[in-house]
C-alpha cells in the first residue's frame, strides 16, 4: 500500500489527497468544484509525490557529490505537466480511477492546464526533452532559464486571414508545478563602472542592482525516483521602490526602477533565430547567466573543494549563443572575486563550458554592439577585450601575418558600431562545440567555424544528433499506438520507452495482415481524435477518410511553407482542370498547417494570410472539396502537436537544403508512423539512413548545389515563366486575385519572382513529383502501412535518451546516480 516514495498511492489515499487539497490548498468545497478546481487539486496531489522524490534526489546529490551538468537555455518549451508527471510516476491509471470516482474525467482535467510555452520552437522543445531524458537516466543535470511572465504570444487569426498576437497569461491561474524559493536570491548588477586594478583584476561598482529569485520546477524521471530541477529566475527590484524619490514627491520616479527590474523577465522574445541589438534582451541574457553562475558557484563552494577542481564538479552546456555571457561572467568571478590568476582562470573556464550551435543561417548569429555592452556591462566588455588578446596571440602564433584570418576570428567585428561576435566567443571559451545533426555539424565545421577548426583541429567540433523523448512523443500523445506495440512485442511499455531500439521488434510483424489492420485502426482513431478536436475548438469538419498531410513549425522563409501552399494551389488548379470522372480517381487529401510567425516578420505573416484565404476558397469549392481540404490551425502549441502528430499520414520537412539544422518534429512524426516528404537536409538524412530511403519521399537540390544556384539567380536570373511554368501559373492566379485581393500578396510572390533566395523555383518540379509519388504510394494501402510500421520500428536512434547519453559521456563526463 505504501509506495517507495513514502506517500500512499492506493486509490482511496489518492482520493483523500485530492479532496484534502480542494479543502485546504484551494479552500473550496468538493461538491461545487469545477474542472479547473479539480485539475488544480489533482495537480497539487501529484506534486506532493514529486516533491518527496525531488527532496530525496537532491539530498542524494548533496551527499554523494557527483559531478553535475547544467543546461543553460533561454527557452524551455515544456507544454503541459500533469499527464507527463502521472506517466513518469506510473500513477496514471490510479488517478484516472480516483478522479472518475470524484465525478470528473481525467481527460477533461488535463485540458484545463495551460501550456508552459517559454520557448519559440525546436530549440526550446529540445531543452525540455533533454530534461526528461536526464532525469529518466538518473543523471545529475539541472536546467537554468528565465521565468517569463508571458510566454510565446497567443496567435489569433483576423477576419482578413492575418495573424494577430495577444499576450500569453500562462500564470493567470497559478502554476502548481513551480515552487517559489524566497530564500534563493542573488543580486545582479547592471551599468556602473569598472576600475582596473593590477593582475588583470577590476572592481565593478555603481549602476543598478536587481534581484534574481528562483522558482523550481520538478522534473520527474520515468520509472525512477530521480527527480531533477529546472530553476527559472524571476527579476525583482532590490528594494520595493526608491524611497528618496518618493519622499521628494516624485512617485513616478520612485516606481520606475522597480518597474524596470521587473521588466527583465516579463516577456519571452517571440523571435525564432533572430533578436539583435535590444538592450532588454541583453539584460535578460546577463541576468540569467549571472544568477545561474552565482547559484552554481555557491553549490560548488559548499563542497569545500579547491577552486582548481571546479571543472571536475561542474559542466555547463550553452544552448546556442544566448548564454555566452557566462564565459566572461565566470572569468569575472574567478579573477575579481576568487583571486584566481587570469591564465589559470581561463583554463578553468574553457574546461567547464560546452557550446551547441543550432543554426548556420548568417542572420541568426548573435552580435552585440560594443557601445551597448560597454554601457550595460562595463566589466564584461573589458574581459571580452582581454579574451580578444588571447585570440590575437594564438592566431598570430599559428598563422603569422594572416590579417584577414585574424579579422574573421576576432571577437570584435569592425564597423560602426563595432560588434561582439558571440559565436566566436562561445567557440573560444568552451571545450567542445557541437552541431545538432550530421550534415549541420559538417556545415558548422566547413562554414561558420572553419577558421577555428584550422586553429584547434577538428576534434573540438563534433556532432550530437538531436532526439525526442519517447515518453511524451509516443506514449503520452499516442497511447493507442504504444499499447498496440506493447501487446504485439509482448513487452511492458517501460521496456521500449526506455530503450527505443526495442521498436525494431516490430519489423517482424510488418507483413502480418492482422497487425497491419490494427496499425491502420490506430491511425484512423487518431485522425478521428484530431477531427473531433478541430470540430470542438474551431467548428470545422474534417474528412477523416482522407490522407492527412501536415506541416507544423515556425513560419520561416527557409522552412518553405510557401512551397507547400504553392503546391496546394497547384493541386487545386489541377483538380479544377479535371473532369468529375477523373477527379473520382484522386486520393482525397486534407492539408493541415500550424505555426506562428514572429510578430515583425512581414513575409512570414503574409504566408499565413495566404494559407487562410486559399483555404476559404478551396474548402468552399463544390467541385473539389471532397478531394482537397486545407486548414490553418491557429495558436500552434506543444499540446496541439500532441494531437496532430499521431494523426498524420505524411508530414512536410521541406527546407532549402543546408538550412534546417536538424528538425525534431520529423522524428516525432516518424515515431508515430507518419511518413516524410522532405529535402535532403538536417535530421531528415539520418532518418532516411535508419528507415531506408524507400520509405522517405525526398526531393530537391542538395546542399552543395545551393550556393551556385543562388549565385546564378543573382547574376543570371531567369523569369519564373521560363524556369518553372507550373509555379508561374500558381503565382499568376494568386496575383490575379483568385484567393482574394492579389495585390496584398505581391511582396511574398516577389520573393520568389525576384532573387528567390530559398530556391522555390528550383525545387518546385521535383516537389510536385514527390507529392505524386506520395499519392501513388498511398493508393496501395497495404504497402503504405508496411512503410509506416518500418518507419516507427527504426526510430531507436532518435530517442533523446541516446542524445543525452552522448552529452553525458563525450562532453560532460557525468555518471548516473540515484537515491537508493
Ligand atoms: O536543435 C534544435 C532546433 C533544430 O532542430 C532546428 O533545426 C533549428 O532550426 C533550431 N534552431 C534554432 C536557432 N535558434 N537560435 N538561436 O532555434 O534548433
Amino acid at each position: 500500500k505504501t509506495s517507495m516514495r513514502g506517500l500512499d498511492t492506493d486509490i482511496p489515499s489518492i482520493t483523500k489527497s485530492i479532496v484534502g487539497h480542494v479543502q485546504t490548498s484551494l479552500a473550496q468545497q468538493a461538491h461545487n468544484l469545477d474542472d479547473l478546481g479539480a485539475y488544480q487539486a489533482a495537480a497539487l496531489s501529484v506534486r506532493d509525490n514529486l516533491i518527496l522524490n525531488w527532496n530525496e534526489t537532491q539530498m542524494h546529490y548533496t551527499r554523494k557529490e557527483p559531478k553535475r551538468a547544467y543546461y543553460l537555455s533561454l527557452e524551455f518549451l515544456m507544454g503541459r505537466t500533469l499527464d507527463n508527471a502521472l506517466l513518469n510516476l506510473g500513477l496514471k491509471p490510479k488517478y484516472d480511477d480516483s478522479i472518475s470516482q470524484l465525478g470528473f474525467r481525467l481527460e477533461d482535467l488535463l485540458e484545463q492546464e495551460r501550456d508552459a510555452a517559454l520557448g519559440n520552437g525546436g530549440l526550446g522543445r529540445l531543452a525540455a526533452c533533454y530534461l526528461d531524458s536526464s532525469a529518466s537516466q538518473e543523471l545529475p543535470v539541472w536546467g537554468y532559464g528565465l521565468r517569463y511572465k508571458y510566454g510565446i504570444f497567443q496567435q489569433l487569426i483576423a477576419p482578413d486571414g492575418s495573424q494577430l498576437e495577444a499576450p500569453d497569461p500562462w500564470l493567470e491561474h497559478d502554476n502548481p508545478w513551480e515552487l517559489p524559493r524566497l530564500d534563493v536570491t542573488y543580486e545582479v548588477r547592471f551599468y556602473g563602472h569598472s576600475e582596473r586594478l593590477d593582475n588583470m583584476k577590476a572592481v565593478w561598482s555603481g549602476g543598478q542592482e536587481v534581484l534574481a529569485m528562483a522558482y523550481d520546477t520538478m522534473i520527474p524521471g520515468y520509472e525512477t525516483k530521480s527527480t531533477n530541477n529546472l530553476r527559472l529566475w524571476e527579476s525583482k527590484p532590490k528594494r520595493g521602490f526608491d524611497l528618496q524619490s518618493f519622499n521628494a514627491g516624485d512617485y513616478e520616479r520612485a516606481v520606475e526602477s522597480s518597474n524596470s527590474a521587473a521588466a527583465i523577465t516579463s516577456v519571452l522574445y517571440p523571435n525564432d533565430h533572430t533578436t539583435f541589438g535590444k538592450e532588454l534582451r541583453l539584460k535578460q541574457q546577463y541576468f540569467w547567466t549571472a544568477a545561474s553562475l552565482a547559484d552554481i558557484m555557491r553549490r560548488f563552494k559548499n563542497l569545500g573543494k579547491p577552486i582548481s577542481e571546479f571543472p571536475d564538479y561542474v559542466a555547463i552546456q550553452l544552448n546556442d549563443t544566448h548564454p555566452t555571457l557566462a564565459i566572461p561572467e565566470l572569468m569575472r568571478i574567478f579573477v575579481d572575486e576568487e583571486d584566481v590568476p587570469w591564465d589559470a582562470a581561463w583554463q578553468l573556464v574553457t574546461n567547464t563550458f560546452f557550446f551547441t550551435n543550432h543554426t548556420v543561417l548568417p542572420e541568426a548569429l548573435e552580435k552585440w554592439p560594443v557601445p551597448l555592452m560597454q554601457n550595460l556591462l562595463p566589466r564584461h566588455m573589458q574581459i571580452i577585450f582581454d579574451i580578444t588578446e588571447i585570440v590575437v596571440s594564438v592566431v598570430e602564433k599559428k598563422f603569422p601575418g594572416d590579417r584577414e584570418r585574424l579579422a574573421r576570428m576576432s571577437l570584435i567585428e569592425e564597423g560602426y558600431p563595432q560588434n561582439i561576435r558571440m559565436a566566436n566567443l562561445a567557440c573560444i571559451g568552451t571545450r567542445k562545440v557541437n552541431g545538432v545533426a550530421e550534415l549541420h555539424s559538417e556545415l558548422v565545421r566547413l562554414t561558420i567555424m572553419k577558421d577555428f577548426v584550422d586553429l584547434y583541429g577538428v576534434s573540438k567540433f563534433s556532432n550530437v544528433t538531436n532526439g525526442i523523448t519517447p515518453r511524451r512523443w509516443l506514449d503520452q500523445c499516442n497511447p493507442r499506438l504504444s499499447n498496440l506495440i506493447s501487446e504485439t512485442l509482448k513487452l511492458p511499455k517501460a521496456v521500449f520507452l526506455k530503450d527505443l531500439y526495442k521498436l525494431e521488434g516490430l519489423l517482424q510483424f510488418a507483413d502480418d495482415p492482422a497487425f497491419q489492420k490494427k496499425w491502420a485502426a490506430v491511425k484512423q482513431s487518431n485522425k478521428e481524435r484530431l477531427a473531433q478536436h478541430v470540430q470542438t475548438t474551431l467548428g470545422l469538419k474534417i474528412n477523416t477518410h482522407a490522407m492527412f498531410d501536415v506541416q507544423i513549425k515556425r513560419l520561416h522563409e527557409y522552412k518553405r511553407q510557401t512551397l507547400n501552399i504553392m503546391g496546394v494551389i497547384h493541386r487545386y488548379l489541377t483538380l479544377k482542370d479535371m473532369t468529375p470522372a477523373e477527379r473520382k480517381k484522386v486520393n482525397p487529401k486534407v492539408v493541415l498547417f500550424a505555426g506562428k510567425a514572429a510578430p515583425g516578420y512581414y513575409v512570414a505573416k503574409l504566408t499565413i494570410r495566404l494559407i487562410v484565404n486559399v483555404a476559404r476558397i478551396i474548402n468552399a469549392d463544390a467541385d473539389t472539396k471532397d478531394y482537397l481540404q486545407l486548414y490553418f490551425l491557429p495558436d500552434y502549441s506543444v499540446s496541439l502537436a500532441e494531437v496532430l502528430i499521431p494523426a498524420s499520414d505524411i508530414s512536410q520537412h521541406i527546407s532549402t537544403a543546408g538550412t534546417e539544422a536538424s528538425g525534431t518534429s520529423n522524428m516525432k512524426f516518424c515515431l508515430n508512423g507518419g511518413l516524410l516528404v522532405g529535402t535532403v537536409d538536417g535530421a531528415n538524412i539520418e532518418i532516411a539512413e535508419e528507415v531506408g530511403e524507400q520509405n522517405v519521399f525526398f526531393f530537391g537540390h542538395l546542399t552543395p548545389a545551393v550556393e551556385d544556384l543562388r549565385y546564378k539567380h543573382m547574376y543570371h536570373p531567369v523569369p519564373v515563366e521560363q524556369k518553372c511554368p507550373p509555379l508561374a501559373r500558381v503565382l499568376n492566379e494568386v496575383s490575379a486575385g483568385r484567393f482574394g485581393d492579389g495585390g496584398v500578396y505581391e511582396p511574398l510572390l516577389n520573393t520568389i519572382r525576384q532573387h528567390d533566395y530559398y530556391l522555390l523555383t528550383e525545387d518546385f518540379d521535383s516537389y510536385i513529383q514527390a507529392l505524386k509519388l506520395v499519392d501513388e504510394a498511398y493508393q496501395d494501402r497495404t504497402e503504405w502501412i508496411k512503410k509506416s510500421i518500418r518507419t516507427t520500428a527504426k526510430m531507436g536512434k532518435f530517442s533523446s535518451d541516446r542524445a543525452i547519453q552522448d552529452y553525458a559521456q563525450e562532453y560532460w563526463n557525468i555518471e548516473s546516480t540515484k537515491p537508493e
